[in-house]
């Protein structure tokens, strides 16, 4: 009996888990959270991807990169402010993620940036790119395409969990 209820308990669990996680992508001790790229114009050259990568391991790993079809070349970028200007270069070590910690990429500061870009990023549809983790690996990562105004809106929502994040985006919506 006492074993029946743990399985009951277990499985009630997972199952609440597997629904409340479905946009989460786990690459051994990395959970990928809302994978986004930001929607561009026609012809644009450059589009940022955005997510927030969890690690729950002991050891740090990094953000090294990553591929695309859509795109000719991929680079971990910081955005930041140097004299006064908004700039953005490339960290050619990659990211660091922590351990125990967890590294948001959001407009304006760390992100993905896909180079060449080989057709438009339409706000509404999705596009897979390889990211590479120097210790973890390659992962595929399904990203949805957004506009400027919706990355933000979860650049913010951030530390929620997603099913309150659904709700707001569909109430806003
Ligand atoms: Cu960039």
């Amino acid at each position: 009996m006492k074993l029946n209820t743990i399985f009951a308990t277990t499985a009630l669990v997972l199952s609440l888990g597997s629904i409340a996680n479905a946009e989460e992508i786990k690459i051994g001790d990395l959970t990928i959270e809302h994978p986004a790229i930001r929607a561009t114009v026609p012809n644009a050259k450059v589009a940022g991807g955005f997510m927030i990568i969890k690690n729950t391991g002991t050891k740090a790993d990094r953000l090294i990169g990553g591929n695309a079809a859509f795109s000719g070349k991929v680079e971990i970028h910081k955005m930041g402010v140097t004299d006064g200007i908004m700039k953005m270069r490339k960290l050619g070590d990659g990211l660091e993620i922590p351990a125990g910690g967890s590294v948001q990429l959001k407009p304006g500061s760390f992100h993905i940036m896909f180079m060449k870009l080989k057709e438009q990023m339409k706000a509404g549809e999705k596009r897979k790119a390889i990211v590479e983790f120097k210790n973890a690996g390659k992962v595929e990562v399904e990203f949805e395409v957004e506009t400027i105004a919706a990355t933000i809106k979860h650049g913010k929502m951030g530390k929620m969990d997603h099913s309150k994040m659904k709700k707001m985006k569909m109430q806003s919506d």
